[in-house]
């Protein structure tokens, strides 16, 4: 069937989608209730629809994809996230902290990488001269690697153990190598789930004022929200909307990721996590509200690889990359595949009808 058809079918016989179709499909912005609305009572195929409207206005067929490998350099954190699986609390067994050599040694181990992903947990044994020399030896070893580096909550825990302001720590790191920060942390933009699942994290104003402190100093960020736990739908789509407001005001952001709940392995995993339905609805109405946004990426390694490949047909254009030794989802999913090739991205977004593109 025609796509078009889908949209024109729907809005013949509903004034509602018919409203809101018009809207997304001109590209003017829906209201706050609108996109609940549709979000809470909107048909799959339709919300598919226009969120794929919206990404072949930005991108038509194309697919982005690169070649990156994930570095989480330690796995022991103070903090102690509920719904978090992969962090040790200091001092417990099992936990370990990569030295730079090892980083770099891991590094070269992985033949025409274009993109290195470091993240950890916020570890009060690391100094700061820890993570201001990882990204300088990258940087050494790497002249031509991306490296996206630390989320908005370490870069507020290297302010802490340094006493410098967020503007000193970011132009210290961007100095030494770094280009970007990746979207972590940002869980969901309400103080009621702060309180309840990480109340010993960031709220999402420090969350926000980090990243905005990022995009003026020309450092892009990403920014994710971590949905199908305990959140409502008004707070999913009040999240959206606040990033939607601070990417008019900075245009700073590169990549939305709505991160799908592994119920696996942390203390809510009497959850079941989002359904299928639940995932492509979210990823959907993620890509009609934050149409500013470049990219909304499908997150393979938490969705699956087979979930992530039809998000590609709701709205998603991002495939993320092939990855390699991601922990936090090891961690939860002892069974998960963590690499994929080149040529297996491409031939999943080859089969969705898009053209792959390596970025
Ligand atoms: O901030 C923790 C989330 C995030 C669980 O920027 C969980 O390109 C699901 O942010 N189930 C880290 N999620 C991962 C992340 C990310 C991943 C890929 C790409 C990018 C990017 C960023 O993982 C944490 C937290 O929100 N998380 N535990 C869990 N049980
Ligand atoms: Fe620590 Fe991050 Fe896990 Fe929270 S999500 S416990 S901050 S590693």
């Amino acid at each position: 069937m025609d796509r078009s058809l889908i949209i024109k079918t729907y809005t013949q016989k509903n004034d509602f989608y018919k409203k809101v179709a018009e809207k997304v499909l001109s590209g003017k912005g829906l209201e706050a209730e609108e996109a609940l609305r549709l979000y809470q009572e909107g048909d799959l195929y339709f919300l598919g629809e226009l969120a794929n409207a919206v990404k072949e206005r930005l991108h038509q067929k194309r697919y982005y994809y690169t070649i990156n490998r994930h570095i989480n350099y330690t796995n022991i954190c103070a903090i102690g996230c509920k719904f978090c699986g992969y962090h040790k609390k200091p001092g417990e067994k099992d936990g370990y902290t990569y030295t730079i050599e090892e980083i770099i040694e891991t590094l070269k181990s992985t033949p025409g990488l274009k993109e290195v992903h470091i993240v950890g947990g916020l570890n009060p044994e690391l100094p700061y001269e820890y993570y201001v020399d990882l990204i300088r030896k990258v940087r050494q070893n790497f002249p031509s690697l991306r490296i996206r580096a630390f989320t908005c909550v370490e870069i507020d825990w290297l302010t802490k153990i340094s006493k410098k302001s967020v503007a000193e720590v970011l132009t210290e790191l961007k100095q030494v190598g770094l280009n970007s920060l990746p979207g972590g942390g940002a869980e969901v933009f309400s103080e009621r789930l702060h309180q309840e699942l990480y109340p010993r994290k960031i709220g999402y104003q420090r969350w926000l004022e980090i990243a905005k402190t990022a995009h003026r100093l020309g450092i892009p960020t990403n920014a994710t929200l971590l949905f199908g736990h305990l959140e409502t739908e008004e707070e999913i789509i009040r999240h959206l909307f606040t990033l939607r407001e601070v990417q008019q005001e900075t245009k700073g952001f590169y990549c939305f990721i709505p991160l799908a709940f592994i119920p696996k392995g942390n203390e809510l995993s009497y959850l079941t996590g989002p359904s299928a339905l639940k995932v492509l609805k979210t990823i959907a109405i993620s890509r009609i509200i934050l149409d500013n946004f470049p990219h909304i990426k499908a997150y393979w390694v938490f969705l699956g690889v087979k979930l992530a490949q039809v998000s590609l047909l709701w709205g998603a254009d991002h495939f993320h990359g092939t990855v390699i030794e991601e922990k936090i989802s090891q961690s939860m999913k002892k069974d998960t595949v963590v690499q994929l090739s080149k040529e297996e991205i491409e031939r999943l977004i080859k089969e969705i009808g898009g053209n792959p593109v390596e970025v």
